[in-house]
């Protein structure tokens, strides 16, 4: 039989990418053109595209891009509905790619595209992985959004450095250069959580990456709004908690249950008030109190737990719906299998604590799939 033997081609000779810049966007339409052209003026005669990986912002930063795309073929777009996060969908735009480099690069020019040609030279070297670090000489991070940002970046890169036992200078840096199929073979290791990619990457590595850094002087934001709100930070202890707790239960799952178990004093505190307090009799008070207390977890969940999933406006109250009804069904097995174990002759300690992870285990299992689905 004829065998057809495929030689890999290099990409530059048939003119695909050499490299693919993915940037995630959020309303930035007002840099979207600017951001291109520092990229053709930087990139120079090497092969290279950027990919704008937009959260389907709502001043048309999609449209502004395919627009442009549509006569450039250095510009591609990838919209997402219903979906959050920095990190994943720096993610989804390294796995769109088929350049033998992938970089991550902020789409407000704050990161310095001049750079990129240096790093592809030191990629082609041998480095797997070339970072743009503001912590190291000639490197400065004066250019970000408030004095709390900065020290996140500081703090959350020595945390990172200590709890996932990585070895760079700036493990927070949004803006990186790496070779892909490196990236391939880790990507199914992930969390994607929150907006550390780089840290994310690194810890996922299973053997040790040859890390290159290069000075960063990371400048002002031009147009818009920093989009990186308070909640960096839980998402940030998020991404910790899952690359060390996460190997041994879901991160989702164990801040389930702690909310879960939180919701107990809330219970209790809810109790007090109106039995004691408001002077509502027992039965009534302890049904409102329960009703207080789940719906403080299912707000609690929505704000940390599934963040990057997190309900608004009309979806918050049929989600709250939906988390009653699990819970009453959750309800129902814990008291159930309580009894079952407790008549069975097992002590009623352990009865009480396997009744509550079987209510526990469903409730999570059935509100991450119905309240909290993934794809929306
Ligand atoms: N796709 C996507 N991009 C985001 C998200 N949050 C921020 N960005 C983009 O990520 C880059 C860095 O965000 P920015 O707000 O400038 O962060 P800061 O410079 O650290 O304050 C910008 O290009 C943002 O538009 C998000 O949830 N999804
Ligand atoms: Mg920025």
């Amino acid at each position: 039989m004829l065998q057809i033997r495929h030689e890999p081609t290099p990409a530059a000779l048939i003119g695909g990418p050499l490299v693919s810049i993915v940037v995630p966007t959020l309303n930035e339409r007002a840099n979207v053109n600017m951001v291109i052209e520092a990229l053709r003026h930087a990139m120079g005669t090497l092969p290279w595209e950027v990919i704008f990986v937009d959260d389907n912002s709502k001043d048309g930063t999609a449209e502004e891009a395919k627009q442009i795309a549509r006569s450039d073929n250095h510009v591609r777009c990838i919209r997402r509905i219903g979906r959050r996060g920095l990190a994943s969908a720096g993610a989804e735009g390294f796995l769109a790619s088929s350049a033998p480099y992938v970089a991550l690069m902020d789409g407000d020019l704050q990161h310095d595209e001049t750079l990129l040609p240096q790093m592809f030279q030191m990629l082609e070297s041998g480095d797997d992985v070339v970072i743009a670090s503001r912590y190291i000489a000639g490197g400065s991070s004066s250019g970000l959004a408030s004095t709390e940002r900065a020290t996140l970046s500081l703090w959350g890169g020595l945390l990172a450095n200590r709890l996932l036992k990585i070895r760079c200078s700036d493990a927070m840096s949004g803006f990186f250069m790496m070779r892909r199929e490196v990236f391939d073979k880790l990507a199914p290791r992930l969390s994607t959580i929150g907006f550390k990619l780089l840290a994310d990457i690194l810890a996922s590595a299973d053997q040790p990456l040859a890390i290159a850094e290069l000075p960063l002087r990371f400048r002002a934001r031009l147009a818009g709004d920093s989009k990186l709100d308070t909640g960096v930070k839980v998402d940030f202890l998020l991404l910790l908690l899952d690359k060390t707790v996460g190997r041994v239960a879901p991160v989702r799952f164990v801040l389930f249950s702690l909310i879960g178990a939180s919701g107990l004093a809330v219970h209790m505190a809810a109790l007090a008030f109106l039995h004691l307090i408001a002077g509502i009799g027992f039965e009534l008070a302890q049904a409102l109190a329960a009703s207080v207390a789940m719906t403080s977890n299912f707000l609690i969940n929505n704000a940390v737990t599934y963040r990057d999933r997190r309900l608004n406006g009309a979806r918050l109250l049929t989600g709250l719906l939906t988390f009653y009804a699990i819970c009453a069904v959750g309800f129902i097995a814990n008291v159930g299998i309580a009894n079952a174990v407790f008549t069975s002759g097992t002590n009623w300690l352990l009865a009480g604590v396997a009744g509550a992870c079987v209510g526990a285990v469903w409730n999570f299992a059935m509100s991450s799939q119905l309240t909290w689905k993934a794809s929306t």
